[in-house]
């Protein structure tokens, strides 16, 4: 039985690892180190805390934990003012219309994020009415792989975990989602998102009855 689908924010709805990897780029160098893009592909599905600490530690950065609080919060006025620019241009292909068809089915939706941004960019791109539950970075304790942020969306949404379907980016994200027993859509790379049930390089190239008929979660 599938009852609701629970969706990633960042890479799955919209594309916003450009902004975070300016944001972290322009912090990396206020420090005197740089960052590249290739190192930046570390931070997908992390939380901020964590992406920082990855930073310093590439960077050979040692910091107190006050110095920390105040370039988490730096960063994070950069990404904004880079996010301001956003629109609905920037949902990722078939997204939107594939959310719309889930609702239409009857089955509910939800955002499982890591982002304490979620509710700007969703509104930002005209999506904050298109959600059931909104799950994100404010609300949960536990990052991904951690199934918390999945598990919270479910119960919000009052169904079973076993009823429900993740749509990952991020390999973190793919695990949190089997470790809350759900089925899970990688969006991505096959070669990458290996732990997924299916993979597909966007919701422009799935349909509600392809994720209808993948098998319910049978533990390993
Ligand atoms: C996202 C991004 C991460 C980002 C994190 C926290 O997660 O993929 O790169 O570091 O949110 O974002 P913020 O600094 O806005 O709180 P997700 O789970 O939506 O992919
Ligand atoms: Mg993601």
């Amino acid at each position: 039985k599938l009852s609701a689908c629970i969706f990633d924010l960042d890479g799955v709805i919209v594309d916003t690892a450009v902004h975070h990897y300016k944001a972290w780029k322009r912090l990396a160098n206020s420090l005197g180190f740089d960052f590249s893009e290739h190192q930046n592909e570390q931070l997908k599905g992390v939380s901020r805390v964590r992406s920082l600490e990855i930073i310093l530690a590439l960077g050979n950065y040692v910091a107190t934990s006050e110095e920390k609080e105040k370039m988490a919060a730096q960063k994070n006025d950069w990404y904004l003012e880079l996010i301001t620019q956003m629109t609905p241009a920037d949902i990722l292909p078939g997204a939107k219309a594939f959310v719309e068809s889930v609702r239409e089915a009857g089955l509910k939706t939800a955002i499982g994020s890591a982002s304490k941004n979620t509710m700007t960019i969703l509104m930002k791109i005209g999506m904050d009415k298109h959600f059931d539950a909104i799950v994100d970075g404010n609300k949960v304790t536990k990052a991904k792989p951690d199934p918390e942020v999945f598990l919270n969306a479910a119960k919000e949404l009052n169904v079973n975990a076993t009823e429900c379907v993740v749509f990952e980016d991020a390999i973190a994200g793919i695990e949190a989602a089997k470790n809350a027993a759900m089925r899970c859509v990688g969006i991505g790379q096959p070669a990458v998102l290996t732990e997924a049930d299916t993979v597909v390089s966007s919701l422009a190239e799935i349909t509600l009855e392809e994720v209808r008929s993948l098998s319910a979660y049978t533990p390993k």
